[in-house]
């Protein structure tokens, strides 16, 4: 079970990436790190951690409904060097930097400036019940305003309250650098990369990683639990997806994900003949303003249905219960079959289920769209004013005059099909003796295409460049393209024949406006090819 692996931390860079010669690439950059941090904090780093971006093949905003996901690790990564501190009384901040687990952030872009930062701890009379015991230790992160150092914090709350709740013993004061490889507001996921590689460097550097007989020491799936609820204090309600991949993910294959019942991952090969590659749209999205009439909406939209549905399918649920959508489809075939669900089973339902969704339309379509008005949203949920906003509204901000519950509910539904049908013709591929037989090519394509549609007209979540973009794609000889990740801006992923890659990207560069001019090192870095990547790790710098 890759969940109950322990986190490797590893003494030499081959380990992490396998030889010698796979790790000669990045050698020159772990060095530098470790160079420059011996510059800036006049010490050597006592660890590096490392998170990896990670790209997602298919199965697009149905993690936070608990459905599952088939994403990979990208060779794109962060680095965070770190160290405990050793303390200067003569510095200009020394009070700051003196308090208990108080940290110095650095990073190597000029534009993320230094940052001095301590934890407060609640005092006891606080914390005395049992709930916000666990939240002992508090940090100032401001959800409304994307700063780089949130995510370092964000990474660090997670690690204060799990291991040093109650404040009995005290985090060490840290100095770190961080440096990353993997473009921001791309879709590839820099914010779990950073969230991941901080909650690390913080576990490593305070000593919580590696002593075998202690029983807080953490596996991957308790880091991936643990970055996931530490990303959410960043302010989107996410799944678990990235944090999933970043963490558990293998150069082998991709990774198939589960989140209902439990948190789990197992290995989908991939097809050898044809590459996934990675183009962004470089429209960046904006993930905080963005957020009430995108991602969080999205999250609000697909749980009111959820509940709206299983009340017409004669579901019991209790009034402040947020069931999910993977929730519904499970009491709704336990009923039907009795029993728990493998792959194929689950498709079929959702088959079943998806031509059940007509009560999610309004009474009378509005111009000729599936929208519902908060009202009428209330109504059909059957719960009073009060307790739908406490349920559905009290923990995020969202706008919207029309929901429009079908249509997100249709591309849940249907996008979770594609993901089991996705992996099944991965699976068969590799089974049998024609490994490369490009029907099972056109037949990935083909899905990562539907994808993308649903995507574009009933999730909305695409734009008009993703939508360009992963058109002029296929015109220049992909299989499929989708975006990848959230969207409304970021990176598509393509599926390209292999010995094609290079005329690929040619006339991709050709077609796409933004990209024209572009050559060497400015060109590979917003189309690139890329393989499954190695998860999360920890080195020993010494
Ligand atoms: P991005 O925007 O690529 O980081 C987000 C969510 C995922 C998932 C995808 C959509 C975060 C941290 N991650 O990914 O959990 O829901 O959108 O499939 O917000
Ligand atoms: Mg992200």
């Amino acid at each position: 079970m890759i969940a109950e692996q322990p986190i490797p931390i590893y003494t030499t860079l081959s380990e992490v990436f396998g030889s010698v010669e796979a790790s000669l690439p990045h050698a020159v950059r772990w060095n530098n790190l470790a160079e420059e941090f011996e510059r800036r904090f006049g010490r050597k780093p006592q660890y590096i951690a490392r998170a990896p971006g990670r790209v997602n093949l298919i199965g697009e905003h149905i993690d936070y409904a608990l459905f599952g996901v088939l994403p990979a690790a990208i060779e794109r990564d962060i680095l965070i060097a770190c160290a405990p501190r050793l303390l200067n009384p003569s510095s200009p901040t020394a009070e700051l930097e003196n308090s208990p687990g108080s940290v110095v952030a650095e990073n190597t872009q000029s534009k993320y400036t230094r940052q001095v930062f301590a934890p407060a701890i609640k005092n006891p009379q606080e914390v005395s019940d049992k709930a916000a015991h666990a939240e002992s230790w508090h940090l100032e992160i401001n959800p409304k305003e994307l700063r780089w150092e949130s995510y370092v914090k964000a990474g660090y709350y997670g690690v204060l309250n799990h291991h040093f709740s109650g404040g009995r013993e005290l985090p060490v004061p840290v100095d770190l650098l961080v440096t990353g490889s993997v473009p921001a507001g791309s879709g590839l996921s820099s914010s779990a990369a950073m969230v991941v590689a901080s909650t690390l460097a913080f576990l490593a550097v305070n000593g919580k990683l590696e002593n075998a007989d202690d029983e807080e020491v953490l596996n991957k799936g308790g880091l991936v639990q643990l970055s996931m609820n530490n990303e959410k204090r960043v302010g989107v309600n996410s799944g678990g997806m990235d944090q999933a991949a970043s963490v558990m993910s293998d150069p082998s294959s991709a990774l198939y994900i589960v989140f209902y019942p439990s948190l789990s991952a197992s290995a989908v090969p991939l097809p050898s003949s044809a590459v996934f590659v990675c183009a962004n749209s470089l429209v960046v999205a904006d993930k905080v303003v963005g957020a009430k009439r995108g991602y969080n909406l999205r999250v609000v939209e697909t749980l009111v249905a959820a509940r709206i549905l299983a009340n017409s399918l004669g579901l019991e649920i209790g009034p402040q219960d947020k069931i999910t959508l993977r929730e519904v489809v499970s009491k709704y075939s336990g009923e039907m079959e009795g029993e728990d669900m493998g792959p194929s089973d689950l498709e079929k339902v959702l088959a079943v289920l998806e031509a059940k969704l007509d009560v999610l339309k309004p009474e009378l379509p509005a111009d000729g769209q599936f929208g519902v008005t908060m009202d009428e949203m209330i109504k059909m949920s059957g719960l009073s004013k009060d307790i739908f906003d406490e349920v559905y509204l009290s923990w995020v901000d969202v706008e919207a005059t029309y929901f429009q519950l079908f249509n997100r509910v249709k591309h849940v539904l249907s996008e979770a099909r594609r993901v089991l049908l996705f992996r099944k013709t991965c699976l068969e591929a590799a089974s049998s003796a024609d490994l490369n037989n490009k029907f099972f090519l056109e037949d990935l394509g083909r899905l990562m295409n539907d994808s993308q549609s649903s995507c574009s007209q009933l999730y909305e979540c695409s734009c008009p460049e993703l939508d360009q973009l992963t058109r002029l794609a296929r015109e220049a000889g992909a299989y499929g393209s989708r975006l990848t990740g959230a969207g409304w801006g970021g990176c598509t992923i393509s599926l390209v024949p292999e010995n094609k890659v290079d005329e690929f990207i040619r006339k991709v560069r050709e077609t796409y406006p933004p990209y024209r001019g572009l050559e060497g090192n400015a060109l590979s870095e917003v189309i690139f090819a890329t393989k499954p990547g190695r998860g999360a790790c920890g080195k020993h710098d010494s």
